[in-house]
C-alpha cells in the first residue's frame, strides 16, 4: 500500500516512508485527551515515554502521565502503551517497531528502547502539526486525533546520519541540540560534528590548551569565536543519547589544520606559526611528518584522539583524511598510519573520506566515507572499494546529491538575503535528493558492504540558523528517507513530495526557516504557522 492515503481529510504523510503502512479508513480514528496515559513496559521503555511526554504535554496542556503497565491489558483506548519486548535481534531490527493507532488506543512494541523511540516519532508525525507546538493553545480544529493505521517499521541502514560543520562557522550549544532534535523527527540517528578546520578548533582539549585559546579564535569572514568546552560537548552527547543519535567526532587531519598549527607551531612543516585563517579555500595546511617532529607529533595524535574518545559513547572517531593537497603522498600515507594506529588504541573504530583508502594498512574495520559523485566517479569508488577490501566498510555521502551545502537550483534568495551554497558539484534539486539508489553508487559493493548515508551541511557560506534551514530542509528529508525506507519501496516523488506538504506543517508549527521550494503542494497551517522572519529575529537576538 501507498505510504499516502486518504483517511477522512486528513492525508497520512509520514517521513521517511515506513516499510508497512495500513490506513483503516473505516475505523475510528485515536484521540488523545486530558485522561490519556503513557503506559511503559520493558527496558527503557519509560524514559522513550518520559520523551514522548514532554512533546505531547508543551501542546495540548494535558498532564499525560507516565505509568508502568502490563501494556494491551492495562492500557486503555485513550492510552498511548510503549512496550519494549526484549530479545536478540538484528541491528536494523532492533531499531524496528510496530505502531497499532486507533480504536484501542496506541500501541508501539519494539524489540529495543531505540525502535520504540522511532515509533513514536511516526506518531508525532501522526497527530496534527499542532503537537509540536512549544506552549499549550486551543486544540486544533479536529481535535488531537490520528488515523487509524497500522505500521511495521524498520531501517534500510544502520547508519542514517547527517554533518554539520562548526569549524568554518560555530554553532552554539543550543543550537546544535535543535538540529538534533529536527534530524531525530526524519530518524536519523547519527549526527557527525567537524569539529576542526582550518578557520578553527571548536573542541577542548586539555592537554593541548591553545587549540581553543588561540585556534578557536575566529572563522570564515571573521565572524567570530567559539568552541565547545568538555562539559558543552558532554550535554550534546547526552541530550543526542535521550533520542538514540550518536554523536561522531571529527578532527580532520592531516591537512585542514591551520587553525591547530596556528596554536603549535611545532606541529607545522616549517615550525613557525601560521596566521589564523578565515577564507574558503582547502588543501594549503598539512602536519608535519618529518622524523624531527615525529615526537610532538605523536604525543599530539595520541592526546587528542585520547581525550575526543573520552567524551564519546558512541563507537566511531572520524580523523578526516580529505583533501590532502599539500602533503606529499609517502607523508600522507606515514601520518595515516599513525594517527589511525593513534585513533584505534582508543578502542574506538574510525571513520575517514574516502581519501584515507590510498592506506594499504588500514586498522580493522575502519569506515571510508564516499564523497564522490552519483554519475560514475571510478578514482573515488576505487579507493571506497579499498575499505572493504581491508575489511571495512562505507557510508555514503555522494556531493552531487547529498551535500547540504550545496546551492539549488535557480539561486532561491535565502532567508537572509544572502548569497547561499557553493555550486562544486552542482546545484542539488530537491528531486536530486531524492533521486538517487545507494546500491548503484559503487559498482562492486554489496549491500552489507554499507553502512549507511550522511548528508553533510559545510559550513562557509552559512553562519546563522535560518541559513542552515534553508539549505537542510526540505532536502534532509528527501536523504532520511533513502536512508530509512526499504530498498523495494519505489520512490516516487510526486507521492514523496505530497507527504512532505504534510512535514511541513509540522516544520511551521517548529519556527523552522525551510526552503518553501518550487513542485512541493505546501499547505499553510491555519493561523500559527511560525513565519521564517520570527525565527531570523529569534536568531539574530541571540546572537
Ligand atoms: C569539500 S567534502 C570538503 C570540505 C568543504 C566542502 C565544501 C570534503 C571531505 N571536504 O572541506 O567544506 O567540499 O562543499
Amino acid at each position: 500500500m501507498s505510504p499516502t492515503e486518504e483517511n477522512g481529510d486528513r492525508v497520512t504523510g509520514i517521513i521517511p516512508a515506513p516499510a508497512t503502512l495500513e490506513v483503516h479508513a473505516d475505523a475510528t480514528t485515536f484521540r488523545l485527551t486530558e485522561a490519556t496515559r503513557l503506559v511503559a513496559r520493558g527496558p527503557g521503555a519509560s524514559e522513550v515515554a518520559e520523551t514522548l511526554g514532554r512533546v505531547l504535554r508543551a501542546a495540548t496542556g494535558f498532564r499525560l502521565p507516565v505509568v508502568a503497565g502490563a501494556g494491551d491489558a492495562d492500557a486503555a483506548a485513550s492510552d498511548i502503551a510503549l512496550l519494549v519486548r526484549g530479545g536478540p535481534r538484528l541491528q536494523t531490527e532492533a531499531e524496528g517497531y510496530a505502531l497499532e493507532c486507533g480504536t484501542r488506543g496506541v500501541r508501539i512494541e519494539a524489540a529495543e528502547a531505540a525502535g520504540l523511540f522511532w515509533g513514536t516519532q511516526t506518531l508525532q508525525q501522526l497527530l496534527p502539526a499542532e503537537i509540536r507546538r512549544a506552549a499549550p493553545g486551543a486544540p486544533p480544529p479536529g481535535g488531537w486525533t490520528a488515523p487509524a493505521v497500522s505500521v511495521a517499521d524498520a531501517p534500510r541502514f544502520a547508519y542514517r546520519g547527517a554533518m554539520l560543520d562548526v569549524a568554518r562557522h560555530f554553532f552554539p550549544v543550543d543550537d546544535v541540540l535543535d538540529f538534533i532534535d529536527r534530524i531525530a523527527l526524519l530518524k536519523l540517528n547519527v549526527l557527525h560534528l567537524h569539529l576542526t578546520d582550518d578557520q578553527g578548533w571548536r573542541i577542548e582539549i586539555d592537554s593541548w590548551p591553545e587549540l581553543t585559546g588561540i585556534g578557536a579564535a575566529t572563522s570564515v569572514g571573521g565572524d567570530g569565536a567559539g568552541f565547545y568546552s568538555k562539559d558543552d560537548y558532554r550535554r550534546i552527547v547526552a541530550h543526542a543519547a535521550e533520542r538514540f543519535v550518536t554523536i561522531v567526532p571529527e578532527i580532520d587531519l592531516p591537512g585542514h589544520t591551520n587553525a591547530a598549527l596556528s596554536a603549535y607551531p611545532e606541529l607545522n612543516p616549517d615550525g613557525l606559526a601560521p596566521a589564523p585563517y578565515d577564507g574558503v579555500a582547502v588543501g594549503f595546511s598539512t602536519l608535519s611528518a618529518s622524523p624531527e617532529r615525529a615526537e610532538a607529533t605523536d604525543r599530539f595524535l595520541a592526546d587528542v584522539t585520547r581525550e575526543v574518545a573520552e567524551l564519546t559513547h558512541g563507537p566511531w572517531l572520524h580523523l578526516g583524511g580529505d583533501e590532502p593537497l599539500s602533503t606529499p603522498h609517502e607523508d600522507y600515507l606515514d601520518l595515516v598510519r599513525r594517527m589511525t594506529r593513534a585513533a584505534a588504541a582508543t578502542g574506538k573504530t574510525i571513520i575517514g573520506w574516502h581519501e584515507l583508502g590510498a592506506s594499504t594498512e588500514l586498522p580493522a574495520g575502519t569506515i571510508g566515507q564516499y564523497w564522490g559523485r552519483v554519475e560514475a566517479d571510478p578514482e573515488a569508488a576505487a579507493l571506497a572499494r579499498s575499505f572493504v577490501e581491508q575489511g571495512g566498510s562505507i557510508i555514503l555521502s555522494p556531493a552531487d546529491a547529498a551535500y547540504l551545502d550545496m546551492t539549488y537550483p535557480g539561486e532561491p534568495v535565502g532567508p537572509t538575503g544572502r548569497p547561499l551554497g557553493l555550486d562544486w558539484a552542482g546545484t542539488t534539486s530537491l528531486e536530486a535528493a531524492y533521486g538517487w539508489e545507494p546500491a548503484a553508487i559503487v559498482p562492486g559493493l554489496r549491500e552489507d558492504d554499507l553502512l549507511g548515508i550522511e548528508a553533510p551541511l559545510w559550513t562557509e557560506t552559512i553562519a546563522t540558523v535560518p541559513e542552515l534551514e534553508f539549505m537542510v530542509f526540505p532536502r534532509l528529508a528527501a536523504i532520511a528517507e533513502i536512508a530509512w525506507s526499504p530498498a523495494a519501496a519505489p520512490r516516487d516523488f510526486l507521492d514523496f513530495a505530497e507527504r512532505l506538504a504534510t512535514l511541513g506543517t509540522h516544520l511551521d508549527v517548529l519556527g523552522i526557516a525551510y526552503h518553501r521550494i518550487a513542485g512541493v503542494p505546501w499547505v499553510a497551517v491555519g493561523g500559527h504557522a511560525a513565519t521564517p522572519a520570527r525565527a531570523i529575529a529569534a536568531s539574530a537576538a541571540a546572537r
